[in-house]
């Protein structure tokens, strides 16, 4: 395994000690923990270049404005779209899938079209889908998921068929760390004229995504899972289909010309970014790029999933342990189990009180706590900072725990 401990001096807020004990902090995948880089870029902006974007012509608002799309120019180049003009900056994947689930879908979507998911999404890619649905006519459907965590693509051919409109799908489950087939699956769909979204809510920043390459109209993601601050993520559309939508929120700087009477609209990325937007949560998502970079999105793969494969081989030594999610293969950074002895919430206080940071309940994903009949699983989610020292700490923990619970 590649050894990036030395990273961990960049993160002031891991060397501090949690009812007692050295914190171990196993809750990445809700949200990553933010380098001294990230942080100081925040200070630096307020410190030097606070003003807003796009509007002033003074030095201050010029360099905000070079920063602020400089970001997008990093975070274009860093997913692999064609252009800085296919990145729209949003609060992060849950807006960014409420956009084109109202925009797109308030366009496209008739009676009678069917909307295709997954059994494996998280909340924020049903519930707006289900209202797009009851709003526009349409109905949806699921791919089912197998007992191994993966999808059952058996049927594919009769659920992807031409009455679907939009077809979509996470990347990397938060809940179970599968690793779906999403460029087979957006080249099925393209093939049929189905527009496309992915999830990538626990991929960007954790492996090589290439939006391209997958073939996808829309990708969605959030930059607090990659070391950039809360608040701030991403939508990429494909030019030619953001082309054909119509605004977002309408106000300030998503125009071309307002009259008493009506108004006309700037192409995109403006004309989905009205307001301020969040400058600083900008700057601090460019950083954060920079910051991956130097470390190379290959290698934090490798070691997230050099973590994974070890955590779940020890976990085993568990009695009562059900790992969820594929046992085999390459999976997302992270491990989901349920122990017959304890409740979630209750496992997850246990490690608290020793120091370790876990998360237990039904991560966002009641219909897939549903599938595997469990009130919710416990998660231990890794980034590149995270050792395997940290693991053994955590099995010590865990071994405590069930002889605690039983
Ligand atoms: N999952 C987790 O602990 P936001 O909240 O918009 O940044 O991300 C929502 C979201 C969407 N899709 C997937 C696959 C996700 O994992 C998440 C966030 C966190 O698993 C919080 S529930």
């Amino acid at each position: 395994m590649i050894d990036l401990s030395h990273l961990r001096a960049d993160f002031p807020i891991l060397h501090q000690q949690v009812n007692g004990q050295p914190l171990v902090y196993f809750d990445n995948a809700a949200s990553s923990q933010k380098p001294r880089a990230v942080i100081d870029s925040l200070v630096h902006y307020y410190e030097h270049d606070n003003a807003n974007v796009h509007r002033g012509l003074h030095a201050l608002s010029n360099r905000a404005t070079d920063a602020f799309e400089s970001a997008r120019e990093k975070l274009a180049r860093f997913i692999g779209a064609a252009s800085p003009e296919e990145v729209i900056f949003t609060r992060g994947t849950t807006e960014s899938i409420n956009l084109v689930a109202n925009i797109w879908a308030s366009e496209f979507l008739k009676p009678g079209d069917i909307i295709l998911y997954t059994g494996m999404e998280h909340h924020s890619n049903l519930v707006p889908w289900q209202l797009a649905a009851k709003r526009s006519g349409a109905s949806v459907q699921h791919i089912p998921v197998l007992e191994d965590g993966t999808l059952d693509l058996e049927n594919i051919n009769a659920l992807l068929t031409e009455q679907v409109k939009l077809f979509t799908c996470v990347h990397v489950s938060n809940s179970l760390g599968t690793i779906n087939p999403v460029k087979e699956l957006c080249a099925r769909a393209r093939a049929l004229g189905i527009t496309t979204l992915i999830d990538g809510a626990q991929a960007v920043g954790h492996m090589p995504v290439n939006v391209q390459d997958i073939g996808c109209d829309f990708y969605v993601f959030s930059g607090h899972k990659m070391c950039a601050p809360t608040g701030i993520g991403g939508l990429y559309g494909r030019a030619e289909v953001l082309a054909k939508m119509p605004p977002w929120h309408g106000g300030g700087e998503m125009i071309d010309l307002v009259t008493l009477e009506t108004s006309t609209y700037k192409a995109a990325p403006a004309r989905f970014e009205a307001g301020t937007p969040d400058i600083a949560g900008v700057i601090g998502l460019g950083a954060a790029i920079d910051y991956l970079e130097t470390i190379g999105i290959d290698r934090i793969h490798e070691h997230g999933a050099a973590l994974t494969s070890y955590a779940m081989q020890r976990l085993t030594e568990l009695p009562g342990i059900r790992i969820l999610g594929p046992a085999t293969g390459d999976r997302g950074s992270l491990t989901a189990f349920h122990l017959a002895s304890a409740h979630p919430h209750d496992l997850v206080e246990f490690a608290n009180t020793h120091g370790l940071a876990l998360r237990g309940g039904h991560h966002c994903t009641q219909p897939l706590m549903k599938r595997f009949q469990i009130p919710g699983s416990s998660r231990a989610s890794f980034y590149f900072y995270n050792t395997t020292a940290e693991i053994d700490r955590m099995m010590e923990i865990l071994h405590r725990a069930v002889t605690f619970f039983s």
